[in-house]
């Protein structure tokens, strides 16, 4: 209902009191919210922000003197979206945070259902274990920890490390299907050595009679070293999207799908002097940049912001949002994440480029 000036009053009354009486039986008029129910096209609480790294690592490192990783479980600085104070969420399905691990600390072994992936934004040589396998985490290397998973974390260098944790929180509680448990030791027991998944399922081969029991990777952690040796192979190609410069998604080799079920992950290069066009699609995506610098207009015409970005930056651009990348002064590289997966799975996903 849209014109209600253009409404009798008494008829106004009469459909209020109708409301309250079949309020008492647990019904609603459709017609009063339905247009807000069902909108032409995306319209979010969600904002685009940017979160920069050199502003915000005083605050990180002071809760690393404030409370232990093994007393908070896990000491993370949540980045909470602007327009969802209070959600503990960064886009609306999805959850992000800064992990700190100082030198010698445990966070405890615990696993829940909700996925979660580990993005290393600054230091190198602390460990996650994930179902009896440790791997020692590199900047920019992905790493994920599967629903359901045993998984602890640990630093045994000498300086402290803090990685981007993304997980399904929001759209776990959505769903009304969160499980958690914790192991009595801080750590888990560990099976099998170090390196073992990569070199078994991320080598281009898998074990002859390996069977696919569950929808992620059995690789959890990708390597930044080989991503990004692979954008150099490919950029002898030449071949540039004009929205995205060169840009991979992380897959399951045993599937060839997402990574994840519940989060897509990409990493993409722009070349130095990039200008990219205008993008937009369904799935809210946050940004994390692991070289160097550059800029992202988002939104469009005299409401579009201008997000200055540079390495270990974070930022998030809302469903629907029309954004371009820039990389004026050098090469960029840039990891990113998003619902894509599930939205694609239940065909929803929509994507458009330039002015459409
Ligand atoms: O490392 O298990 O940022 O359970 C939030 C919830 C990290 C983790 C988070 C978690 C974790």
């Amino acid at each position: 209902m849209t014109q209600h000036s253009a409404i009798d009053p008494a008829v106004m009354q009469q459909r209020k009191a109708y409301y309250d009486k079949i309020g008492s039986r647990k019904l609603a008029p459709l017609w009063e919210v339905l247009h807000a129910l069902v909108i032409p096209q995306p319209k979010s609480a969600c904002q685009p922000a940017l979160w920069r790294y050199d502003e915000l690592r005083d605050d990180i490192m002071e809760a690393g003197r404030l409370i232990t990783a093994k007393e908070a479980e896990r000491r993370v600085l949540i980045l909470e979206n602007p327009g969802m104070p209070g959600q503990s969420r960064i886009t609306t399905s999805l959850y992000a945070g800064l992990q700190l691990i100082l030198p010698g600390e445990v966070a405890p072994a615990h696993r829940h259902t909700q996925s979660a992936l580990r993005f290393i934004v600054e230091g190198n040589g602390a460990y996650t274990a994930v179902d009896g396998e440790k791997t020692i985490m590199r900047e920019g290397d992905f790493v994920i920890t599967p629903s359901w998973t045993w998984h602890d974390h640990g630093n045994d260098s000498d300086h402290p490390m803090v990685w981007m944790d993304g997980l399904d929180i929001p759209l776990v509680q959505a769903l009304d299907c969160s499980f958690m448990e914790r192991l009595p030791e801080d750590s888990q027991p560990l099976a099998r050595p170090t390196g073992d998944a990569l070199a078994r399922y991320g080598a281009g081969l898998l074990p002859v009679d390996h069977e696919v029991r569950t929808p992620t990777s059995p690789v959890f952690n990708y390597p930044y070293s080989r991503t990004r040796e692979a954008l150099e192979t490919m950029r002898r190609a030449d071949e540039w999207d004009p929205c995205h410069g060169l840009k991979l998604q992380y897959v399951n080799p045993a599937t060839g799908q997402s990574a994840m079920p519940t989060i897509g992950t990409y990493m993409q290069l722009l070349p130095k002097g990039f200008t990219g066009e205008a993008y937009r699609s369904s799935d809210a995506t946050v940004f994390s940049v692991v070289e160097g610098k550059g800029h992202t207009m988002v939104g469009e015409g005299s409401t579009a912001e201008r997000f200055d970005w540079g390495r270990r930056d974070t930022f998030v651009i809302p469903s629907w949002v029309p954004h371009r990348h820039h990389a004026p002064d050098g090469d960029a590289v840039l990891f990113s994440f998003s619902d894509r997966p599930v939205q694609k799975v239940l065909g929803l996903w929509r994507e458009s480029r330039g002015n459409r």
